[in-house]
C-alpha cells in the first residue's frame, strides 16, 4: 500500500490531482478548512473532475486540519499567500520525515514554507497544467500541460512518483526547478500585469510590442544578477511565442481580477521587484509596472499583495 497523499485546498489544482490519483487507485486524503465545509463536501459525495465533457465523481475521504491521522506526504494546492498559514495549522500532523509538495505559481511562498518546516522535505512544483472550478467540489480540465518537480537541496528524485504516472499526471524530474520557477516567474510578469492594464486578451499585446521588449530587457537583467542566467536566455522570444500561442486567452491575472479575486502579485511582479532592490538594481520599468497594476487594483477594491 502506497504511502497516503494528503491533499490542502480544494481548489483548482488541489482537485484536479485528488481525482486522477483517487482514479488511479492511489490513496489520498483531502483537507477542508473546518467543518462546515467538510459538511459540504460530504453533502457533494466526491469531487467531480470534468474532462472533454465527461464528469466523474470520485469519493475521496474528506477531513478537517483536527483530524489525528500522521501526515507523511502533502501535497499543498493552496494560493501562494495561503501557503504558510495552510501549513502551519498542520505542522503538528507532520512526522519527521514529511514531504510536502508546493504548488504555488511565482516565488517567496515555497521558501516561506519550507524556513517553517526545517525538517521536512519541501518538493517545489512548476505547472503548466490549466484547470477551473465550475462549481464547489468541481474542476473542469482546461488546459493539458506539464509539471516539473524539484529540490535545490537533494537532487534525488522521490520514488512516489510513480504514484504521479500511475495517475496519468505528465512529470519530470527537474535538477534545476529553481531556473524554471524564475523563467515562469518572468514569463508572468512580462505578461499578466499588461493585461491587466490594457484589459486585453493575452494576444493583444502583440500591439505593444516595444513594452513587452522593454519589460523583457530588464527583467533578463534581473535574472543574471539573481544567478539565473539560464532563465534570462532567450526570454523576450519566450514571451513572443507564448502571446501568440495564447492569444486566444485571458492570463490567470486577468482572470483573477476580472472575478474580483485578490491576486498572486507579492509572489510574481512584487518578488520581482524586491529582488531588484536588493540587488540595487534600478529597473524602472519594471518598478512602473508595479505601481500602475496596484493602483488597478486599488481602484477594483483588491488588496495590493
Ligand atoms: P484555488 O483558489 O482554486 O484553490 C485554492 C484552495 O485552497 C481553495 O479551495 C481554498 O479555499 C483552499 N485553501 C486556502 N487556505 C486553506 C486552508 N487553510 N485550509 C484548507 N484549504 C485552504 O487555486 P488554484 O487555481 O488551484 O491555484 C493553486 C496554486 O496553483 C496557485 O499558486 C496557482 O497560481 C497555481 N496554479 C494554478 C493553475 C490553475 O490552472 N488553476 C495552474 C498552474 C498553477
Ligand atoms: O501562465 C500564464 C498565466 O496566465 O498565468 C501565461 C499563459 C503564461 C501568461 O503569463
Amino acid at each position: 500500500m502506497s504511502t497516503t497523499w494528503h491533499i490542502l485546498g480544494a481548489g483548482s489544482l488541489g482537485t484536479l490531482w485528488a481525482t486522477r490519483l483517487a482514479r488511479a487507485g492511489v490513496p489520498v486524503r483531502l483537507i477542508l478548512r473546518d467543518e462546515a465545509r467538510l459538511a459540504s463536501y460530504q453533502a457533494a459525495k466526491g469531487l467531480t473532475l470534468v474532462e472533454q465533457g465527461a464528469e466523474h465523481t470520485y469519493p475521496v475521504i474528506g477531513e478537517t486540519p483536527d483530524s489525528p491521522e500522521p501526515i507523511h506526504r502533502l501535497l499543498v494546492a493552496c494560493k501562494a499567500y495561503d501557503a504558510q498559514d495552510a501549513v502551519a495549522q498542520l505542522q503538528h500532523r507532520l512526522t519527521p520525515d514529511a514531504e510536502l509538495i508546493l504548488l504555488q505559481n511565482g516565488l517567496g511562498s515555497q521558501d516561506a514554507v519550507a524556513a517553517q518546516l526545517p525538517q521536512a522535505r519541501c518538493i517545489f512544483a512548476s505547472s503548466t497544467e490549466g484547470a477551473f472550478r465550475d462549481g464547489d467540489w468541481r474542476v473542469v480540465f482546461a488546459g493539458h500541460g506539464y509539471t516539473w518537480l524539484g529540490d535545490a537541496s537533494h537532487p534525488t528524485p522521490p520514488l512516489w512518483l510513480e504514484d504521479l504516472h500511475a495517475a496519468g499526471i505528465p512529470h519530470d524530474w527537474s535538477t534545476d526547478i529553481l531556473t524554471r520557477l524564475w523563467r515562469k516567474l518572468a514569463l508572468n510578469c512580462a505578461i499578466n500585469p499588461l493585461t491587466v492594464l490594457y484589459q486585453c486578451r493575452n494576444g493583444e499585446l502583440q500591439a505593444h510590442h516595444c513594452e513587452v521588449a522593454t519589460l523583457c530587457a530588464e527583467l533578463g537583467e534581473l535574472l543574471e544578477c539573481c544567478g539565473q542566467p539560464a532563465a534570462a536566455q532567450g526570454l523576450q522570444h519566450e514571451v513572443e511565442r507564448v502571446i501568440h500561442a495564447t492569444a486566444a486567452n485571458y492570463s490567470s491575472m486577468f482572470q483573477d481580477v476580472a472575478a474580483g479575486r485578490r491576486t498572486e502579485i507579492s509572489y510574481l511582479l512584487g518578488y520581482a521587484c524586491q529582488a531588484a532592490t536588493r540587488h540595487q538594481l534600478s529597473l524602472p520599468h519594471l518598478q512602473q509596472l508595479q505601481v500602475r497594476l496596484v493602483e488597478q487594483l486599488l481602484a477594483r477594491g483588491l488588496p495590493r499583495d
